[in-house]
């Protein structure tokens, strides 16, 4: 894959914030499932189709979607992490999730998350890892003492908690009651 420059990853992370966040901030509006016509997001941002699509398809983890409809036009969104207050409604078919998923946290999340769970917090989702090493680099933006905790995934679906896969392989679900949780040990 092809490492994006630092104008293109400061691109990048515009699009982020305007798809999943704060769409006004760039006189968009996304429709009831995160679309906006693409045409209307490059006039927005003022960058050439050219220099979307790299941003597209070399983001490292494939945060945006890009879908043609039948009168032709691209319409483009990002594939999970919205806040929800932006209302997006990804329209994502439920899914059976592995038997176990992880998600990676700030040590000083941890007693309160064994306490009351995992909570969507701002995002519209909890969103789980299908490894522990992803686990790590998520709970690793925020802090450099990270833990990483299983989540009993095949039991929770087993009790009726529903379960989507975003495009780019994030699993999301609303929230994890803790004992549905344990602490991974997190040296590999
Ligand atoms: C924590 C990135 C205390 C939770 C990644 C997390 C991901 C609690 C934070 C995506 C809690 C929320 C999302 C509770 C949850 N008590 N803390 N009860 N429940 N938390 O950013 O999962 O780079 O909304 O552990 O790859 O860290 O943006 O969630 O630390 O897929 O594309 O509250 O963001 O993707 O933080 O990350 P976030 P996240 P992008």
């Amino acid at each position: 894959m092809t490492t994006l420059t630092r104008e293109q990853v400061r691109t990048s992370r515009r699009i982020s914030l305007v798809l999943r966040h704060r769409p006004e901030s760039a006189g968009l509006t996304l429709d009831a499932n995160g679309w906006v016509p693409v045409a209307d997001l490059l006039a927005a941002l003022g960058i050439s189709r050219a220099e979307l699509d790299v941003v597209v398809e070399h983001n490292d983890k494939s945060r945006f979607a890009v879908a043609r409809r039948d009168d032709g036009t691209d319409w483009i969104r990002a594939s999970q992490g919205h806040s929800s207050r932006v209302a997006v409604d990804l329209d994502l078919p439920p899914a059976d999730p592995p038997p176990a998923l992880f998600h990676g946290t700030p040590r000083t999340n941890l007693e309160s998350i064994m306490r009351e769970g995992l909570r969507p917090r701002s995002r519209d989702h909890v969103h789980l890892s299908t490894d522990r090493a992803t686990a790590l680099r998520v709970g690793g933006r925020r802090s450099a003492d990270v833990v990483v905790l299983r989540v009993a995934t095949g039991e929770m679906a087993a009790a009726g908690h529903v379960f989507h896969l975003s495009a780019n392989g994030v699993w999301l679900t609303s929230a994890v009651p803790p004992h549905y949780l344990a602490l991974e040990a997190t040296n590999p």
